[in-house]
């Protein structure tokens, strides 16, 4: 089915009735969302893209950018969210491998953007600014949608069609588009909307960037299939999210917005009075931020655990009668997906026993776009994906993820991949060789840092270094720190050991 048809078929009677409501006051009801979705998947049909195609979007977040993605799902099209931190060349190497029929992307951007788009052939390219910004939905997309007769209905779609495409680094450095189908969201959203006992009167703050599995599929299409409503906030912002939480009832945060909840001294019970339930993932959430929460405001944070390749695919439980939450762990595996720990030889690993997680059901992604070697390499031969991460599970089934068999660095809930990172310091003038690392930070979880050998007598330093790799890179990627040495420490077999690293830079960031 088309997942936006699933949205549709839960959306109220009274169409008049509210969907969200801005920072700014603004309100959407759901017969707006549902006559500018029409509008929009009415352009997207009249440029000629039919179902398959790319719909490239790299914007700030907005209203508007929400309903593309909605507008997308019901033409039928593949939505290919960018984050609005990647620079020039990342874009370059995304369109190139996705090769959409439409980009869409901000204002700011029209100089660099419309040269890559030239040189690819991009048949289509718009702009579309921020709410916050500009009045709302300005851009040349809204102007040409405005003038464009309204789809009606939506086209359908088969559980196995491709709704979006969402790219992930990888340990090679080279990005992989995970391609995700209809039935991959559908199944995954309705899993979650049972297991978290979403309520007909819940109302979700929404703070997480719309770009990336957490603010996109997880809190998005949950709140959509609760026929619900949300306030949307275009960015996290701790003082802004305490005061709509006097409204709110549901809210989702990467570990470093609940540290910085943490750090507003006004935050306290009162100010969760009328919240139900607060989630957090996509990195791993300390025990001490968990007990802290619970004291200060009386909720235990449900975290759970996921990937973009899979959705969501443990969590901890929602009611009593399940279990307790238990800070440190990420629950159990959720209903409908299959969850194993193995052993380095394929068996499976006993109780407290550490392993590679890996996972199967309707949640894991149809394969890498353009890329079936690394699909099968991805996969066992019994079809379990395999997540990279490690895990160990406890004599009561709580599942902990204790390490990552990739080398991969998760700031602020974002994720950095070491590799890219060191192919371009390895490619600057004057470095012979670098190792990228994540060292505690007490805001972003985790902060990058790199290591590097200068060649003899370059007279490369660090401000350079990190000035030249803001010029490339999305600004989370960029290391915050960059340390000069005379060798890397090696192994017997030759290869760095990051690990000694980590050990010896680890009070960088201490204090912020
Ligand atoms: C911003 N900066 C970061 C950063 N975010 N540095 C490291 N890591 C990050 N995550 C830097 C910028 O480079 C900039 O530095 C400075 O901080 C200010 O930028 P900003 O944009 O104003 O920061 P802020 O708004 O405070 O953003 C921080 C944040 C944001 C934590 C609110 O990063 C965020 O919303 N993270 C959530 C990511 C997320 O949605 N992850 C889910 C992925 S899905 P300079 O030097 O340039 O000035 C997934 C699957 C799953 O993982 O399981 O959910
Ligand atoms: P992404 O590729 O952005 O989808 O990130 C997925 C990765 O985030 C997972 O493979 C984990 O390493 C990490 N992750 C997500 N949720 C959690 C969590 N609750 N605890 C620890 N790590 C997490």
């Amino acid at each position: 089915m088309n997942l936006f048809a699933l949205f549709q078929s839960r959306f109220p009677t009274d169409s008049s009735r509210p969907f969200l409501e801005t920072e700014s006051g603004r309100s959407l009801t759901f017969d707006e969302l549902d006559q500018i979705t029409a509008r929009y998947a009415g352009l997207i049909q009249s440029l000629g893209a039919v179902p398959g195609d790319r719909v490239a979007v790299q914007v700030e977040k907005s209203v508007e950018s929400m309903l593309l993605y909605l507008a997308c799902l019901r033409a039928g099209v593949v939505y290919l969210p960018l984050n609005s931190a990647y620079r020039e060349s990342e874009i370059a190497y995304f369109l190139g491998d996705a090769t959409p029929t439409i980009f869409v992307h901000a204002p700011k951007d029209t100089d660099w953007i419309a040269p890559i788009c030239q040189s690819l052939n991009i048949a289509h390219r718009f702009t579309m600014d921020a709410e916050r910004k500009v009045q709302a939905g300005s851009g040349d997309w809204d102007k040409n949608a405005a003038n464009c007769p309204p789809m009606v209905g939506f086209v359908p779609r088969d559980d196995d069609d491709l709704a979006a495409i969402l790219y992930t680094s990888g340990t090679t450095g080279r990005s992989k588009g995970a391609m995700l189908t209809h039935l991959n969201l559908s199944s995954n959203a309705l899993t979650l909307h049972r297991a978290w006992g979403f309520q007909p009167d819940d109302v979700l703050l929404h703070t997480l960037p719309l770009f990336h599995v957490h603010g996109l599929f997880v809190a998005l299409n949950t709140i959509l299939l609760n026929g619900g409503r949300m306030i949307f906030h275009t960015r996290f912002d701790a003082p802004a999210a305490i005061a709509a939480m006097q409204r709110a009832t549901v809210f989702m945060g990467v570990p470093t917005y609940y540290t910085r909840l943490l750090a507003e001294s006004s935050f306290d019970a009162a100010c969760c009075a009328h919240m139900r339930l607060f989630v957090s993932g996509s990195a791993p959430m300390l025990a001490e931020t968990f007990s802290e929460f619970a004291a200060r405001t009386g909720h235990h944070i449900l975290e759970r655990y996921g990937m973009t390749e899979t959705g969501m695919i443990t969590s901890n439980p929602y009611r009593k009668s399940d279990g307790e939450r238990r800070g440190g762990t990420v629950g159990f595996a959720l209903p409908d997906v299959e969850v194993r720990i193995a052993l380095d030889d394929g068996t499976i690993a006993k109780t407290n026993e550490i392993g590679h997680i890996q996972v199967k059901g309707p949640n894991v992604l149809s394969g890498y776009w353009q890329m079936p070697d690394k699909t099968a390499e991805e996969f066992t031969n019994d079809g379990f994906f395999k997540t990279g991460d490690m895990g160990v599970v406890s004599a009561d089934g709580y599942i902990s993820i204790v390490g990552r068999s990739k080398d991969l660095v998760i700031s602020g809930g974002y994720n950095v991949y070491p590799k890219e990172i060191e192919m371009l310091l390895d490619g600057l003038d004057g470095i012979a060789e670098s190792a990228v690392i994540g060292l505690p930070h007490p805001d972003f979880g985790e902060a990058v840092a790199a290591v590097v050998v200068k060649k003899n007598g370059a007279g490369l330093e660090e401000p350079a270094i990190i000035a030249t790799l803001k010029s490339q890179l999305a600004n989370f990627k960029v290391p915050k720190r960059v340390f000069v040495v005379d060798d890397l420490p090696r192994n017997a077999m030759g290869k760095v050991q990051k690990k000694l690293l980590r050990e010896q830079y680890a009070a960088t960031f201490a204090s912020k």
